[in-house]
């Protein structure tokens, strides 16, 4: 059995405490992971704090750039390694991790390298009333030491999406990848050690969350900010544990993403594209649409047209290029979206599809499967339409006007994502304005430039990354003011 283990100042080191790794499609055990205790996490910063006095800190923007680069390479040159460890950990189907997850991680490199030898430098000139003149520019410096913890949806894709920035603007990194996918994160600790980054600047601690590797981090006085992505409750959590040492933070947190599909949409790029919003991932992608409205005269007609895609999905064991569609990511996740499967029907749901656990008759029916399902007929104030469910379901209703939609899209506490369908140019821009959220698609979802803000209004998070939102937040501008 492989063991998983810290990664600290350039050494793997295992701890006295072991925690199973479970292989999501059969319940089997991958690995044993090494939990960190207090006394590593201590050593991981101080590491991390020691690489800001040495080679990193005075490497300029270009090296640093190149050895981002070297990263991508290698995380090219391990593809096959890197999806099969993010496919035995997640679940997910061996197709979606070598199209997303794994070449967006080479593309988080890629683009903060570029990003940070490009980027330019706030400046004024300046003229006082009393005649004086002076040039003003901000310099970038880095923060320091960033703690960064991630979820288990998208593993290395998410760990990247802030590593990658985080290092171009010349901060040191202690990770804390989610307890439940451990693999890619301390894959990558051997491929950024091969890039040429020194020992301290990247490291790897494994544990949970409360009492363990991710509290204390986020408690460490040597860390200089923290940046999560996660439940919007572990948002909170970790707020009050960094408000102690007034650490700023990036949030990336959960949500309840309304669909809105007008009458005049392409009906089939519709269908397919919120089968995608629903079910990408097993439902387990925090942008996903769990509240799909659609304009009434093409109710009834988008409800079978959508439940016939659910229906035609190919579930099966990730490993299978020919599956669409796998487990969810635990046994606890599982029992919790199956307790919403339950509240709907209690609530009073009409089940459209699904709503059960499948059977397959072999080692998967160890698997944490559930089928993906469609309800309708809720009202507005059911907690299966409030509350983000985080599986690969939908609840589907009908509106009579652009207002009604829009109202019932904005009424919820979150606040990440939406999408519009219309073939109609001037509703589509006039309905994304409207959104209370951070990211609006129109006509499509999940479509990433990753120059663009990225983040969430309400419960959804707290500031932005992506392009330079993500430059501004691992960096703390100095500005210089020289009288001329
Ligand atoms: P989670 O909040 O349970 O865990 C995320 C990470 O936080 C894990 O590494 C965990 O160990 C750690 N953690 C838990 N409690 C902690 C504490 N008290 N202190 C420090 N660390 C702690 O989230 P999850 O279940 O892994 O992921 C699913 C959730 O993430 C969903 O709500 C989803 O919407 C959200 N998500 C949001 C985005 C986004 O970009 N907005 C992206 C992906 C996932
Ligand atoms: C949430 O599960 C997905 C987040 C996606 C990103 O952060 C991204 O950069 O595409």
């Amino acid at each position: 059995m492989e063991f998983i283990q810290n990664y600290i100042d350039g050494k793997f080191l295992r701890s006295k405490r072991e925690f199973a790794d479970i292989n999501p499609a059969d319940g089997s055990v991958i690995a044993q992971v090494s939990e960190a205790d207090r006394d590593l996490v201590d050593s991981a910063v101080l590491a991390a704090r020691k690489a800001l006095r040495a080679e990193w800190g005075k490497l300029g923007f270009r090296e640093r750039a190149a050895r981002l680069h070297k990263v991508a390479d290698g995380i090219e040159k391990r593809f096959d390694c890197l999806v099969a460890a993010e496919v035995a950990d997640t679940g997910k189907p061996v197709s979606l991790a070598s199209h997303l997850d794994v070449p967006r991680a080479a593309a988080n490199f890629r683009v903060f390298a570029d990003l940070i030898k490009n980027a330019g430098l706030e400046s004024f000139q300046t003229e006082t009333p009393d005649g004086r003149q002076a040039l003003n520019y901000a310099v970038r410096k880095p923060l320091g030491v960033i703690g960064i913890i991630t979820p288990w949806n998208l593993p290395l894709l998410l760990l990247t999406w802030k590593v990658a920035p985080a290092l171009a603007c010349g901060n040191t990194v202690v990770v804390k990848p989610s307890e439940e996918t451990p693999a890619t994160a301390t894959i990558l600790a051997e491929v950024v050690q091969e890039a040429g980054i020194p020992s301290g600047v990247y490291n790897v601690v494994h544990g949970f969350g409360p009492n363990s590797a991710g509290e204390f981090l986020t408690q460490h006085p040597d860390v200089n900010a923290v940046t999560f992505t996660g439940e919007s409750q572990t948002g909170a959590a970790i707020m009050k544990t960094v408000a102690a040492s007034v650490k700023p933070v990036s949030f990336e947190l959960g949500g309840k993403n309304a669909a809105i599909v007008f009458a005049d949409c392409d009906f089939d790029e519709a269908v397919s594209g919120l089968a995608d919003a629903a079910f990408l991932n097993t439902g387990q992608v925090c942008l996903c649409a769990e509240r799909v409205y659609v304009e009434r005269p093409i109710f009834d007609r988008f409800v079978a047209a959508l439940k016939r895609k659910a229906e035609t999905l190919q579930i099966g064991s990730p490993t299978d290029t020919q599956t669409e569609f796998g487990p969810l990511i635990s046994a606890q996740h599982r029992e919790k979206v199956l307790s919403y499967y339950r509240l709907a029907q209690e609530e009073g749901a009409k089940v459209i599809t699904g709503g059960a656990v499948p059977e397959f008759g072999n080692s998967l029916d160890e698997g944490f499967y559930v089928q993906p399902t469609i309800y309708t007929g809720l009202t507005e104030s059911a907690r299966c339409v409030k509350e983000e469910i985080f599986g690969p379901v939908c609840h589907v209703a009908p509106f009579d006007s652009e207002e009604e939609a829009v109202q019932m899209a904005n009424d919820t506490k979150y606040g990440l994502a939406a999408s519009i369908w219309t073939t109609n140019l001037k509703r589509g821009h006039r309905v994304a304005q409207q959104m209370n959220v951070g990211i609006t698609w129109v006509n499509c979802w999940f479509l990433r430039d990753l120059r663009t803000p990225f983040g969430g209004a309400g419960l959804s998070g707290i500031g932005r990354e992506g392009g330079m939102h993500s430059l501004n937040f691992y960096s703390e501008p100095n500005n210089i003011c020289i009288r001329l």
